[in-house]
């Protein structure tokens, strides 16, 4: 053993230390063991710019296997054609005013929207290739999150070269409303929300670099997909390490893929949310950890 792993050493028992004594951590969370991910500071300068050559300190969490790929509403991984089709690496830091967030996205077809473009909700940013990026800021476990809250998201970030998109929740509550079934091709019907909520399309493109969100975003065409690259703020979030007085964050994240620019998605990988409803869900969320 290397005498240069003792810093990291420390660093992974303070951190088991401070899990340990908060009690916010032992809340129900995802029941996949590896939807923990330790967010460091950041060291140097970001620029958002969907060039990921600032991110290179930075460990990745990569999502290339069958056990990644959202099962329901028609999708599995029995179209996958493995890595090239479709697998994802990303990177979160933070310092006191934002959460950043990179990811490469590999995928052999990249899109441009036509879901997000369309009016009506038969198809939207859930059918366009891009990232989908859950944050329950306070880490408060709640089961259902609506348009209009600015600490429990659901955010779509759809691709394009020339008016990448931006979307943030889906749903609003509506006393008496049944609850919302997503149609499969072979007639059987599965939940796609609860009871008494309405789906409405929220884009906040225009408005990302304002309050509450603070947000600036890019993308990035690569020679064998693309980059998303961006920063917000967290209100709710305590933007300082677990282990120095802070909060696990909810976290959970999304690749979107769509092959034929038309119709329903091929595939999505899902880092902690591939069941059921578990994506509205924050109490399913992975733990987002800043140390
Ligand atoms: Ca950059
Ligand atoms: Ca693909
Ligand atoms: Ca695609």
């Amino acid at each position: 053993m290397s005498t240069r792993r003792w810093p990291q050493i420390a660093m992974v028992f303070l951190l088991v230390c401070a899990c340990l004594m908060t009690p916010e951590a032992s809340l129900a969370s995802s029941p996949y063991s590896w939807a923990t991910y330790y967010a460091p500071k950041r060291t140097t300068a970001i620029t958002i710019d969907g060039d990921l050559s600032d991110w290179e300190s930075v460990r990745g969490f990569k999502m290339d296997q069958e056990k990644f790929f959202f099962v329901g509403q028609g999708m599995s991984s029995k179209s996958w054609g493995g890595p090239r089709d479709l697998s994802a690496t990303f990177k979160v830091v933070w310092d006191e005013q934002y959460i950043y967030v990179a990811v490469h996205v590999v995928d052999d077809k990249v899109n441009e929207p036509f879901g997000s473009l369309a009016s009506g909700m038969d198809t939207g940013s859930w059918d366009d290739d891009g990232v989908e990026l859950m944050f329950d800021n306070d880490g408060s476990n709640m089961s259902h999150y609506y348009i209009g809250d600015p600490m429990h998201h659901e955010f779509h970030f759809v691709y394009s070269a020339n008016h990448p998109l931006v979307f943030d929740n889906f749903w609003k509550y509506q006393e008496g409303a049944p609850q919302p079934m997503f149609a499969l091709p072979n007639g059987e019907k599965e939940p796609l929300a609860f009871a008494n909520e309405v789906m409405a399309k929220h884009e906040i493109t225009r408005v990302f670099a304002n309050p509450p969100y603070n947000g600036a975003f890019a993308f990035r065409r690569t020679a064998d997909g693309y980059n998303l690259e961006l920063r917000m703020s967290l209100p709710g979030a305590l933007m300082k390490p677990l282990h120095d007085s802070g909060r696990f964050i909810g976290f959970d994240i999304a690749i979107n893929d769509n092959d034929e620019g038309k119709g329903p998605l091929k595939q999505q990988l899902h880092w902690s949310g591939m069941n059921d409803l578990y994506w509205r869900d924050c109490s399913f969320f992975g733990k987002l950890i800043l140390y």
